[in-house]
């Protein structure tokens, strides 16, 4: 167990150094993805210790694209803190960063606690009230970005930061299958998507989670946010940088880069 708190102690002085470390599967070749998740759990619980709040969950992985791009035939999730909420259209300084992306993404807000291992996107839409557009800043603890799943699910699945709209909607009001979105940088449109990208809908990434969270007793609290993956590839940016993402139905949000 000693191994693990050292691999806890190596991602979190990584993060607050904002320096790019070696992979762990570079020296522990053997680590499964279970033992990743235990890492990452005792990640949360020491920033719990240290005085964060968990405020939900995000997926990762969910798109065909980035599945096939790991070699992987599963999403993954990572816990979302309070410090990594950012104001919609707020400067965030690029120096609490190591080499960050922003990717487009659906948050959900539940309106009910759920847990379960057969849980449908029925059953998701039907406890959330409402869905907002947001973005994802990741940013790997890892050298160039580059990691293997058991390396990414330790480390949190690279959450760093995210913003959500000030447009919050029940998703009753939306098709979220459908819905269409673009990401601007700099005022030029980088990437385009439609929801559908995401596990084939949204909320089906949402259950995914829920039910892989209920195999182990956990589940999501009311009030909980869940960044239900990215929708297009993610793009990085440095201090200057501005990005606005827009979805047709759902509204905008943006941040700047300082
Ligand atoms: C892992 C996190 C991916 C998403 O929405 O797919 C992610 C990574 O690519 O660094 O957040
Ligand atoms: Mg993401």
């Amino acid at each position: 167990m000693k191994l693990m708190q050292d691999m806890v102690d190596y991602l979190l002085t990584a993060e607050k150094d904002k320096r790019e470390v070696e992979k762990i599967t570079t020296t522990f070749r053997s680590l499964t993805i279970e033992e990743a998740y235990e890492i990452q759990q005792k990640l949360i619980e020491q920033k719990e210790k240290e005085g964060l709040h968990r405020i939900g969950v995000k997926l990762g992985l969910t798109s065909k694209a980035k599945q096939e791009m790991m070699g992987v035939h599963e999403a993954i999730y990572g816990y979302l803190m309070d410090d990594m909420l950012a104001t919609d259209g707020e400067p965030i300084p690029y120096s609490g960063f190591i080499h960050p992306k922003a990717e487009p993404e659906i948050a959900f807000i539940m309106d009910e606690d759920i847990q379960g291992t057969s849980i449908t996107p029925e059953d998701i839409l039907r406890v959330t009230k409402f869905v907002a557009p947001a973005i994802e800043i990741i940013d790997s603890r890892y050298l160039d970005f580059k990691f293997t799943l058991e390396d990414v699910v330790a480390d949190n699945c690279s959450t760093s930061k995210f913003i959500i709209g000030d447009r919050w909607v029940s998703p009753q009001f939306i098709n979220l299958k459908e819905i269409g979105m673009n990401m601007l940088k700099n005022s030029e449109v980088v990437t385009v998507g439609t929801g559908a990208a995401v596990l084939g809908d949204p909320a089906a990434a949402v259950a995914w989670a829920v039910n892989k969270l209920g195999e182990t007793g956990r589940g999501l609290k009311k009030g909980d946010i869940i960044l239900s993956g990215a929708i297009t590839e993610a793009i990085s940016f440095k201090s200057g940088d501005q990005f606005e993402v827009n979805f047709a139905d759902l509204g905008s949000v943006s941040f700047s880069c300082k």
